[in-house]
């Protein structure tokens, strides 16, 4: 975020501010072109959703004509957006050359609105928004659910809820750009409605090209849920809150977004189990005078991977994160975590401890110590698995499933046992033999031999 978009956004939330009823507020979301990314992310109105009302809802055209080189109608409910500023076919806009039209959404039946969300992006001219927003629930004498330019919606049993105009008073300021438009009322509901209609206008008539790019129309319906069981959407600013495990031992801040999605996962999901099991875990890996940090972070970020741990800095990638489950995304954190509680640092020889091992170790910690009932690498999910993969160093999900089979065959503590010597630097080779009896490559081979047996006789009880 820059101060430029800074500033358009808090001039177009003044400017673009008209209402019907003294309570409705209508907030403008504008990133400008440099700023404009896919996803959709404002500072003061939600990304889309694809959860919402709006989702099961009928869109039709009741005036003017669709352009043929774009989307239809589905592409505003679709909760999918275009991931460029000109993509066409993913935007439901009217014809090229034409004053606009309207547009009607039926939701199936009457529902509490909470807000009415509507997205667009485009270059220039396209992008910002002009309509006019009606409602109805459908039940007054003489209801016209499709009228007509020329049929003043008023007249029909329909309530004018919202003008909207995102268009700049400052021809200094560009309308290219991505919008977001959210309507609410200040008593929480807009109201009880069926039908919407947007008659909607286009931006300019110097040339053919002002009818603007839409690319979704969300509708929150009061009484939904948080959405807790779909991906994760984030939100462009950083947010930082920090929260304390349970014992009170160690401090955790999360740098995340304003998102409230995001911000309800971070409160309501990540931080109780942190809270909880970052003191478990701490607890599972002692060594002689070892305190586990007692302040760690957590940071989403633009970059195209997991997750990573350096010291007891936590880094998370924000388009996983966008795309995984908010239950895998907080075992991902207590794997994470893990690292925060290893502490590994070079051995003796001056080499950092295996990557399989670390790796083996934090997949252990969170697949057979938090979340077992998951079965995450158990024989359950060693059945998915290619068997030409299978090896006692194939790191993460291998490695620990390896771990607990050496725990359960030949040495309980094994997992603690290399976790110390990873810590003090110490870890060797010969140390699997000193503590097991068989040599690394040899639980390896007797591992895989009984692993393959296990996956050929269909038994998956290997880890009860
Ligand atoms: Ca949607
Ligand atoms: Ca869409
Ligand atoms: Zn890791």
């Amino acid at each position: 975020m820059n101060y430029r978009f800074l500033a358009c956004a808090v001039l177009l939330a003044f400017a673009g501010v008209f209402s019907a009823q003294a309570s409705v507020v209508i907030t403008v979301g504008h990133n400008d072109d440099d700023d404009a990314a896919p996803g959709f992310s404002f500072t003061n109105v939600p990304s889309p959703s694809d959860q919402d009302a709006a989702t099961q809802a009928k869109f039709a055209i009741v005036d003017g004509a669709k352009e043929p080189n774009g989307g239809g109608v589905e592409k505003l409910n679709d909760g999918k957006t275009p991931t460029e500023e000109d993509q066409c076919a993913e935007n439901f806009y009217f014809k090229s050359g034409t004053p606009g039209g309207r547009l009607q959404a039926d939701l199936g039946s009457a529902i509490e609105i909470k807000q009415i969300n509507t997205y667009s992006w485009h270059p220039n001219s396209r992008g910002p928004q002009v309509y006019k927003l009606y409602a109805s629930d459908g039940a007054a004498p003489g209801f016209n659910p499709a009228p007509r330019r020329g049929t003043a919606p008023e007249s029909c049993g329909w309530t004018l809820i919202a003008q909207v105009d995102t268009r700049s008073k400052d021809p200094k300021e560009p309308d290219g750009g991505q919008y977001g438009v959210s309507i609410f009322d200040s008593t929480g509901i807009v109201g009880k409605y069926r039908y919407l209609l947007f008659d909607i206008g286009n931006t300019e008539t110097e040339d053919p090209w002002g009818n603007t790019y839409y690319s979704e129309i969300d509708v929150v319906d009061a009484n939904a849920p948080p959405a807790l069981d779909k991906p994760v959407a984030i939100a462009a600013a950083l947010q930082t809150f920090s929260f304390e495990t349970s014992d009170g031992q160690c401090k955790i801040t999360f740098n995340a977004t304003a998102d409230p999605k995001m911000k309800y996962w971070a409160e309501n999901k990540m931080a109780p189990v942190l809270a909880e099991w970052y003191p478990k875990i701490a607890a599972f890996l002692p060594s002689d005078g070892f305190v586990a940090p007692t302040h760690y972070t957590i940071t989403i970020k633009p970059f195209d991977g997991v997750a990573y741990t350096v010291g007891t800095n936590i880094t998370v990638g924000k388009k996983w994160l966008e795309t995984t489950s908010p239950d895998d995304a907080v075992g991902c954190l207590v794997h994470e975590s893990a690292h925060v509680v290893q502490r590994f640092g070079k051995n003796k020889y001056c080499t950092l401890s295996p990557g399989w091992l670390v790796e083996g170790s934090a997949d252990y910690v969170r697949c057979f110590f938090y979340e077992p009932q998951n079965h995450g690498a158990d024989m359950v999910w060693m059945r998915k698995q290619n068997p030409a993969k299978i090896r006692y160093d194939g790191s993460y999900r291998y490695s620990a499933n390896f771990l607990d089979w050496v725990t359960q065959h030949y040495d309980k503590d094994i997992v603690v046992q290399m976790n110390t010597t990873m810590r003090q630097g110490k870890y060797d080779e010969s140390l699997w033999k000193q503590y097991t009896g068989k040599t690394l490559q040899e639980l390896g081979v007797e591992w895989k031999s009984d692993v393959l047996s296990q996956l050929a006789s269909g038994d998956s009880n290997q880890a009860n």
